[in-house]
């Protein structure tokens, strides 16, 4: 029966292919206009799709915690049966003239326009499967890789995983050739075996793309920002920025300089990739040690009161739950405590990857997290309550809603909080610092702490979708994916690799949000609103002072104002989701409170960078000079 329809199905296709063109209307109508009877669709459609959206997430989550092929097949099924419900409601939505709703019921105009979406269900089923095989399969070649100890011929001695072995050494270690060599190990094992399946994956997501209607499937991506101008919104934000930006790198450049002597970094050149502390080379905040300043102030990293204290994953969890709560926001539901994954698991492969997830049944919510007792791990664990939090103050929502006002506002909630956890009064507060510098040496110091995360992620948060965004229109060729990725990582961030990379390599994809199909965006969009967020909340909570020292922790106001932003979820534009918590003030993205945050950073900077070359310049992307 299968063999048949599918073969009928194949002879049209031979019949028609030149003429037929499954393109759908983005946005289609139709000619019902009953609106009794559109009410009552949105309603019965959006139980099924809470039904729907919750064993999706049953059977996602249960691959994702336990990378088995049997897992991955039954995730797969359920894909399947997804898009098929996907297309069942498009095709009753698209039936409405839903359109004629715009200026009377704007709601329900937002509600139909986001089920005239097909998104990939426009796919035939057979290609929808390799599209989600695809991004299952690179997933686990990302979840699964690994890589050798230096100087081993044993295969056994092959066990480093990103989480928590390759992440720590790039922390912790300083020896250059041990660095380079995990660098491009991890390369090796991930990138560079998903080339041909990256390729495949862009031909698909294309393909589902202009069938709804996009050029593309960066513009498809894009759509999630409703706007016209986004790409020059984001330009404009990142050409704000740039200039602090590289005030920093010229100063960790020098400081590397001298780390390095025997690496010969050019004192006008770009930074070599394996040393900022982090694999991506994205934070940099790990290498606090060898820019700081003035080391007998030293408090910046509470990481040793953390260990000295004892504290394990679920300490960590509690923690901040309570900040949370004390802004009298919602804490965490009983299934989130009970089923929720935050230690690594022994017994079998899993994503590590920290995530947050949604389970649409109002109360099951759970984070999955490889956690360490470190700062950087207790700051990720607020990133990830952030999600949740949201999750709960939008649950009431019809299913459409249930998303951020853009998808930067998710990224944003739990950072924000984590701005007030990072000052050096609530890290005493909490008894997580022993003692408190109060003079311009000690606000340096945390100020570049801070930047060193904050700043140097700017460009990379940047970079990675104008790549992919190059790579779905094809103004980057198949043959030049990684060229172009080194150019970008040059211009954008002034990073050269340490190894010899060549267009077999494909290093973008060594990042997990790459091979795991997830848009980054977001995080550009989330460092610049949460600095804008938290100014508000600040303002809502009365503080006075330099935006750098505001801590809203208990702050009723402030959690009043949040949750009137969170809990409108994406049932209105996110332009009007600024307007709420801005109390007006704008509703635009804007970089002004990120660089109010850091200013006598800024200008401290200025003055120890005074002669030295700021920027940089390669003839060669592909390698350090
Ligand atoms: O992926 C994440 C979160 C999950 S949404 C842990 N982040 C980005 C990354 O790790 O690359 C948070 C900041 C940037
Ligand atoms: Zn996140």
């Amino acid at each position: 029966m299968l063999f048949l329809t599918s073969l009928v199905l194949q002879m049209m296709c031979l019949i028609f292919s030149a003429s037929v063109d499954n393109r759908v209307e983005r946005y289609k109508s139709g000619a019902i206009r009953d609106k009794e009877a559109a009410l009552k669709f949105l309603e019965v459609n959006d139980k099924r799709a809470a039904e729907m959206a919750n064993k999706m997430a049953i059977s996602t989550w249960k691959y994702q915690s336990n990378l088995t092929e049997a897992n991955k097949q039954e995730m797969l099924e359920m894909l399947q049966e997804q898009a098929q419900f996907t297309k069942e409601t498009w095709e009753k939505a698209t039936s409405f003239a839903w359109k004629d709703f715009k200026e009377s019921y704007a709601t329900v105009y937002r509600w139909f326009k986001k089920l005239a979406v097909l998104g990939t269900a426009a796919l035939s089923e057979e290609k929808l499967n390799e599209l989600n095989k695809l991004s299952a399969d690179m997933q686990d070649i990302y979840a699964k890789a690994k890589v050798c100890r230096p100087n081993v011929t044993d295969n056994a001695k092959c066990d480093l995983a990103i989480e928590p072995e390759l992440t720590e050494m790039l922390m912790n270690s300083r020896d250059y050739d041990l660095l380079k060599h995990i660098w491009a190990g991890w390369r090796d094992a991930t990138g560079k075996e998903m080339k041909d399946k990256f390729l495949r994956y862009v031909e698909l997501s294309n393909e589902a793309a202009v069938l709804n209607g996009f050029e593309d499937a960066g513009e498809m991506w894009r759509e999630a920002y409703e706007s016209e101008t986004f790409q020059d919104e984001v330009e404009d934000l990142w050409k704000t920025i740039e200039p602090f930006y590289k005030q920093l790198h010229a100063y960790v450049r020098r400081k590397l300089i001298r780390q390095y002597p025997g690496a010969d970094i050019k004192p006008d050149g770009p930074i070599p990739a394996h040393l900022l502390g982090n694999m991506w080379a994205q934070t940099w905040g790990n290498i606090f040690d060898v820019v700081n300043p003035y080391p007998e102030k030293k408090f910046v990293d509470v990481t040793d009161v953390m260990l000295e204290k004892k504290m394990t994953p679920l300490d960590m969890f509690k923690m901040s739950e309570d900040f949370f709560t004390s802004l009298g926001l919602i804490e965490m539901t009983p299934e989130f405590w009970r089923r929720s994954i935050i230690e690594k698991p022994t017994d079998r492969e899993m994503v590590c990857h920290a995530s947050a997830w949604d389970f649409y049944d109002q109360k099951d919510f759970r984070i999955k997290m490889c956690t360490r007792v470190n700062m950087e791990d207790l700051i990720t664990i607020h990133h990830e309550m952030g999600h949740i939090e949201y999750f709960q103050q939008y649950a009431k929502q019809p299913v459409v809603f249930r998303d951020g006002a853009n998808p930067g506002f998710h990224e944003a909630v739990g950072d924000v909080l984590a701005l007030s956890v990072a000052t050096p009064n609530h890290l005493k507060k909490i008894g997580l610092l022993k003692e408190v510098f109060e003079d311009h040496e000690a606000e340096i110091n945390n100020l570049l702490s801070m930047a060193l995360d904050k700043i140097a992620f700017v460009p990379f948060g940047y970079l990675i979708d104008v790549w992919r965004w190059k790579v779905f229109s094809g103004e980057i060729s198949e043959e030049e994916l990684n060229s172009k990725w080194w150019d970008l990582r040059l211009k954008y961030q002034g990073l050269c690799p340490p190894v010899r990379r060549t267009d077999e390599d494909l290093d973008a994809a060594s990042k997990y949000h790459v091979a795991a199909d997830v848009p980054y965006i977001r995080y550009f969009v989330s460092y610049v609103i949460q600095f804008q967020f938290h100014k508000a909340l600040c303002d809502a909570a009365g503080h006075e002072g330099p935006l750098h020292k505001c801590d809203i922790y208990q702050n009723k106001e402030a959690g009043t104002l949040l949750s009137s932003m969170l809990s409108l979820g994406n049932s209105v534009h996110w332009k009007a989701a600024m307007s709420v918590i801005t109390e007006g003030k704008t509703d635009k993205m804007d970089a002004g409170p990120m660089l109010e945050y850091f200013r006598p950073l800024m200008e401290w900077l200025e003055e120890q960078n005074e002669g030295e070359t700021i920027g940089w310049t390669s003839e060669d992307p592909m390698m350090c000079p």
